[in-house]
């Protein structure tokens, strides 16, 4: 077959392979302390990459968790370490563009390690997207929104002082959705936080909680059903496994959504198959990259379990990396949580994201459509101008 009247694909591509992997930790501080059950946050460490490439394109990633190593087995400190001594070297010298051929052979170097894996793949499609003129939404297949709802998380501890910070969001136009961290207290005590806050904003706002794994399975019976009766909308992750989130699922007249069971598209999987859970909270690092937790939205959808952007409490990298993602879901029925630039005291972002009338804006520009304000980063990186910040449990 004549085959001179096709375009050489390889040699019409722009070439750009990986130069360099470079990261940093950045250490920022919370707007006040964040209380959840299994951790208390004064501030918020990001590890930022940044991957250099031979055409000049620098594309920039994160990947953050929650209270050091509270949360899962992935910390800041680790995802750089791994970042810098085994993905740089498989990734330095490879075709920068072809983004998921360069995963997969990560992937084979590389187990585990879904957060780190989540940072790079963002730089690396930030990087293609600031090189096409694309938005990182649309090489992902194309935005269906361009603007998200954004839920709060109450976590001060204090009733009184949940009330007024929920009171300020809804003066602000900022948030009409409220997540409540418990499962600190006793279950009772826990319940009559949710009712007090429920009963000061009505049906101005809806009231959901997350217990981040903490109840057994019966105070999750006895907790569930109490907090169905006080007009809570949504029960997160109250217990740890899979197999107790299915016998919870559907016996009380609340939603029921997985989380921390859900470490990418094999345990969205089995949960969709058993059934365990009415909603999934998809998060890209907990997903391993934006790849996967497209796999994880689409195993969801084929369930007819319903969708949720999570966070990691994120900074403004990841934020807009997930607002990308979940631009592009056809069905989200319970809006996001993407507030985490929102929690910190300093702006990273030469011009933050847009915040406005109950909803995140999702950038426009070429790849992630954000710029860091590199002073600002500079300064608050680890060993920089100022002190690294402290986790307590
Ligand atoms: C989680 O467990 O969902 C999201 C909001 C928040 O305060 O913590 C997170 C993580
Ligand atoms: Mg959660």
């Amino acid at each position: 077959m004549n085959t001179s009247f096709l375009p050489d694909i390889a040699s019409s591509r722009l070439a750009a392979t990986v130069e360099r992997v470079e990261t940093i930790l950045v250490d920022l501080p919370t707007i006040r302390p964040h209380k959840l059950s299994v951790a208390t946050m004064d501030g918020q460490t990001l590890m930022i990459v940044r991957v250099y490439c031979s055409d000049g394109i620098v594309g920039v990633g994160e990947g953050t968790t929650i209270g050091g190593l509270a949360y899962g087995g992935e910390s800041p400190e680790s995802m750089k370490l791994a970042v810098d001594h085994y993905f740089g070297p498989v990734m330095t010298g490879q075709d920068a563009r072809r983004v998921r051929a360069l995963m997969v052979r990560i992937g084979k170097m590389v187990k585990e390690n879904r957060f780190a894996k989540s940072a790079v793949e963002t730089a690396l499609l930030d990087a293609e997207g600031k090189r096409t003129g694309l938005a990182v939404s649309e090489l992902l297949g194309g935005r269906l929104r361009d603007r998200l709802p954004v839920a709060w998380t109450l976590a001060s501890g204090d009733t009184a002082r949940d009330i007024a910070e929920a009171e300020q969001m809804l003066d602000l136009r900022r948030h009409r959705i409220f997540k409540l961290k418990i499962g600190k207290r006793s279950v009772g005590e826990d319940v009559a936080h949710v009712a007090a806050i429920k009963r000061a904003l009505g049906d101005r706002a809806a009231v959901r909680v997350d217990v981040n794994m903490a109840w057994s399975e019966t105070q999750a019976a006895e907790g569930m059903a109490a907090l169905a009766d006080v007009g809570c909308e949504l029960v997160e992750q109250p217990v740890a496994t899979a197999a107790a989130l299915r016998r919870l699922v559907r016996r009380f007249p609340v939603a029921l959504m997985a989380d921390e069971v859900l470490n990418g598209p094999e345990t969205a999987f089995d949960l969709a198959v058993g059934r365990g859970a009415d909603v999934f909270a998809i998060k890209i690092e907990q997903s391993g990259g934006l790849f996967e937790a497209q796999r994880v939205a689409a195993i969801a959808d084929a369930a007819g379990i319903e969708l949720y952007g999570g966070t990691m409490l994120e900074g403004a990298v990841s934020t807009a990396a997930s607002a990308h993602l979940f631009s592009t879901f056809n069905n989200l029925a319970w809006g996001t949580e993407l507030f985490g630039p929102l929690l910190l005291t300093e702006e990273i972002l030469r011009e933050p994201l847009d915040y406005s009338n109950f909803e995140l804006t999702v950038p426009t520009g070429p790849g992630l459509g954000i710029a860091l304000d590199e002073d600002r980063l500079a300064f608050f990186t680890r060993d920089g101008a100022r002190k690294t910040i402290s986790v307590k449990g």
